[in-house]
């Protein structure tokens, strides 16, 4: 029987993708090649994301989220800087200090961090097609585009597959997806005849999505309002907000499914001003969390009331300060 390595990564994410796909590739060529590989999808709430999720197999790694205590959790890398809640937490990775953990919140991303510091630690380079997706998941995680038109390309594989993500694929697709990457290219991996059809998809919704987007955008100050409370499954426009409001200095969003209620909080990169507030230190205070220039909040299908008063909150701290 081979033995289970389960990766709990950031879901829907370019980054915590490519981070699981880079260290499933590490484990098979450096621990163990013929393990049994779970990849999980993690998301954010309120409270700790880890209860109720089994640590059953046989290792344990997290990419590209939060810290868990649990010792069974041997790896762990991860690049927010609200990685420790509650911040008691962060005394735990301190007084424990295991070799496996790494944390690094300068780190444009987790794959970034993952590649760094298994090379340093066990001399393991990543395969080539792997350091690309690496190289995205740098520029896609901190935004290093020159132009929000740049940000919202879809010409290269890298941005179609990271749209994909974020319009929210099945547990089992995104598992397949973390596989897939780490063994292939992100060109082969976008051509593959059923991940190329959604592509497509994806490409051919775009025009229909701008002109929602525009309908939607409200202006408080110079904070974008994006308000999808009331369409179920709608999705974040992402830096396409920045693109139709380009005068915004902030944008926030909320995003519901039937699971799950959104709030997204972002600085706009290409912006002149320079921002006033610490969106990853904003949204901890309201249960999320985040970088400095992006954060947000995960909220229970069920808790409305409370994500429209969370919003509504956020909004005005970032209009008035
Ligand atoms: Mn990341």
């Amino acid at each position: 029987m081979a033995r289970v390595l389960k990766i709990f990564f950031h879901d829907a994410c370019f980054d915590g993708t490519t981070s699981a796909a880079l260290f499933a590739a590490f484990y098979r060529d450096v621990i163990d090649r013929n393990v049994d590989l779970r990849a999980v999808g993690m998301v954010h709430k309120d409270g700790d994301p880890f209860d109720g999720i089994p640590l059953d197999a046989d290792d344990h790694a997290c990419v590209d989220f939060r810290f868990c205590a649990d010792p069974r959790m041997r790896w762990w890398f991860d690049h927010h800087p609200t990685a420790f809640q509650p911040a008691a937490l962060r005394d735990v990775f301190d007084a424990k200090h295991l070799a496996t953990w790494f944390f690094d919140p300068s780190a444009p991303s987790c794959a970034g961090l993952i590649a760094r510091s298994l090379g340093t630690g066990w001399d393991w380079k990543p395969p080539a097609h792997l350091l690309e997706a690496v190289q995205w998941a740098d520029t896609i995680d901190a935004a290093r585009f020159e132009s929000a038109e740049a940000a919202v390309s879809l010409a290269q594989p890298a941005q179609r597959l990271a749209a994909w993500l974020a319009h929210g694929r099945s547990p089992i697709d995104t598992a397949r997806y973390v596989d897939w990457l780490s063994r292939s290219s992100l060109s082969e991996v976008a051509a593959r005849p059923d991940v190329a059809a959604q592509l497509a998809a994806v490409a051919d919704e775009r025009a229909t999505e701008i002109e929602a987007v525009k309908d939607l955008g409200v202006w408080n100050g110079d904070v974008i309002v994006f308000d999808r409370f009331s369409e179920v499954g709608a999705r974040s426009p992402g830096f396409l907000g920045y693109l139709l409001f380009p005068k915004a200095l902030y944008a926030v969003t909320a995003t519901r499914t039937t699971q799950n209620i959104k709030i997204s909080v972002g600085v706009n990169p290409w912006s002149d001003k320079p921002r006033r507030h610490d969106i990853g230190e904003l949204c901890a205070r309201h249960g999320g969390g985040g970088h400095a220039v992006v954060g947000g909040v995960t909220l229970r299908g069920d808790e409305l009331p409370r994500a429209q008063a969370t919003f509504a909150a956020i909004v005005r701290e970032l209009a008035d300060g």
